[in-house]
């Protein structure tokens, strides 16, 4: 075709306006706009599952895996808190709201109203009782008790549904509690029974250790992002492409275990022993916690982790090897941090902060925070050495060696020959440092969890409480505690 100026010239003003009709008349889909905002707003609710603020600022799982989804888009985050479930939905039906992030169980029920995306995580539901009470095993045990759960939540819809297989199910409902105030009412006999999700309980048992599971009120349930139904499916459609992208790279996984990954190890003898030890012992030594923190930038509550994990706070704990006191120095790494008396909770705690403060420095730039304090606390526990030899394998096999996350999967083969015959420091107990910074990390945040919440370590206990026998001690590395000089 011979080319014509007239006609490429009305091509090109048909194309300009079908252009300008796409994005000037029409008005920009929700996914132009927040980008052209350059945020995104998101609704959560306040609680050790969803979003909170510790020492370095916000945080919690569903802020983590949000700003994740930000920086994807490239946006800032914005969040807003809703106090009460009902809130939050009715949050969704402002026009700036994105949509929320709760930990909410999908739902056959919100269909109408709200669009679930891809699911991150599955739960269950779990009748919660308070220990020393008859524990419940099935649903009919709960219909004389008294049960109370969220209303409008995921927990009073399954018990609606519930209800027509056994009529005589009865429970109240109420918007005004978070799942940390049930938890509370069930601990202090306010109420028999409540439901909570898998994933809450296991992270907050450790703040009520005398309630427990009664059994599991439904097999497991997925959770997900809750939009706004909308014919517009550009946000909807970005988020779905962000759940693929983040199940593929590893980034879910790695949120998961930054804030579920070390959730197991305090049971519920441990945790009722740590809260004991807390109130009987933590504010002795607090100060000196406080000082040397300061000393050596670190937090203190860490710290305190450390020393509860290595001596249950007693200062003349000492190890089958000779290794002693608060902090558990071994005698060389006590000489070499100048620390003359062991025994000496001053001098042990100054010592260990150091240690540790001095490893945290020695670990290579390309590990970030909070990965570097885990590798940091498996080093002075192993050495640095042992730590090292972890992460060489962990790379030649093709894992991550800045990630604690994959580090601790490899530490357990310095103890198996045919790994350590390759290594430059050889043999090591490898599994004790996994376990090691895994409870210190538990501990710490039941110590950051106490100072948010305004729990008094001098407090006094509770009848209960009190009435729990003093178990022995387990020490984490066969610590036995020699009586006081006389
Ligand atoms: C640590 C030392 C490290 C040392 C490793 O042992 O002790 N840490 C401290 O003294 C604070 O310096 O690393 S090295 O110097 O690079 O070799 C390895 O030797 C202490 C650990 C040992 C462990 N607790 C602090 O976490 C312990 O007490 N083990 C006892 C084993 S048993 O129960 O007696 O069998």
């Amino acid at each position: 075709m011979k080319f014509s100026f007239k006609h490429f010239t009305t091509h090109l003003l048909v194309s300009l306006l079908c252009l300008l009709a796409l994005t000037g008349s029409v008005l920009p889909n929700k996914i132009e706009k927040i980008l052209n905002q350059g945020e995104i707003v998101v609704v959560t609710r306040n609680s050790p599952t969803t979003y909170f603020e510790d020492n370095v600022g916000e945080t919690g799982y569903e802020y983590e895996l949000a700003k994740s989804f930000a920086d994807y888009l490239g946006v800032n985050l914005v969040i807003k808190q809703a106090d009460t479930l009902e809130e939050l939905y009715a949050y969704l039906n402002q026009k700036n709201v994105a949509f929320a992030a709760a930990s909410l169980t999908v739902r056959p029920d919100k269909n109408e109203s709200v669009r679930f995306s891809t699911p991150y995580m599955q739960v269950s539901q779990q009748i919660i009782y308070r220990r020393g009470t008859l524990r419940p095993k099935q649903v009919t045990d709960l219909i004389n008790g008294k049960l109370l759960v969220t209303s409008d939540s995921s927990h009073s819809y399954q018990l609606r549904q519930m209800q027509n297989d056994v009529p005589e199910l009865s429970w109240s409902e109420s918007p005004d509690y978070a799942t940390v105030e049930l938890l509370q009412m069930v601990a202090d006999g306010e109420i028999d029974y409540t439901i909570v999700d898998s994933n809450e309980f296991e992270m907050l048992q450790a703040y009520y250790p005398n309630v427990g599971i009664g059994f599991d009120l439904t097999g497991v349930q997925p959770l997900a992002w809750a939009f706004p139904q909308s014919p517009d499916n550009s946000l909807f459609e970005e988020a779905q492409s962000f759940f693929r992208d983040v199940q593929t790279n590893g980034l879910l996984l790695e949120i998961e275990e930054r804030f579920y990954g070390h959730l197991g190890q305090l049971n519920y003898a441990g945790a009722k022993r740590f809260k004991r030890q807390t109130h009987k012992k933590l504010n002795k030594y607090d100060e000196i916690f406080q000082q040397a923190a300061q000393q050596y930038d670190l937090d203190w509550r860490l710290l305190a982790a450390m020393s509860y994990q290595e001596s249950h706070w007693n200062p003349r704990a000492r190890s089958f090897t000779g290794v002693r006191g608060m902090m558990m120095l071994t005698l060389r790494t006590a000489k070499e941090l100048g620390v003359k008396n062991r025994l000496d909770p001053k001098q042990s705690i100054f010592g260990g902060a150091k240690y540790l403060a001095k490893l945290r420095k020695r670990m290579p730039d390309n590990i970030a925070e909070p990965d570097r304090t885990w590798m940091a606390l498996a080093a002075y526990n192993v050495g640095y050495g042992h730590l090292t030899d972890a992460r060489k394998l962990t790379k030649l096999d093709g894992g991550d060696s800045t990630r604690w996350m994959d580090v601790k999967d490899y530490l357990p083969r310095l103890s198996q020959k045919r790994y350590y015959k390759q290594t430059r420091h050889g043999y090591a107990r490898g599994n004790e440092p996994v376990s090691y910074v895994q409870n210190i990390r538990r501990y710490f945040d039941v110590l950051v969890w106490n100072e948010a919440n305004n729990v008094n370590n001098n407090n006094a206990l509770t009848e209960t409480e009190l009435a729990i026998e003093d178990a022995p001690m387990q020490l984490s590395a066969n610590v036995r505690v020699i009586p006081p000089l006389l």
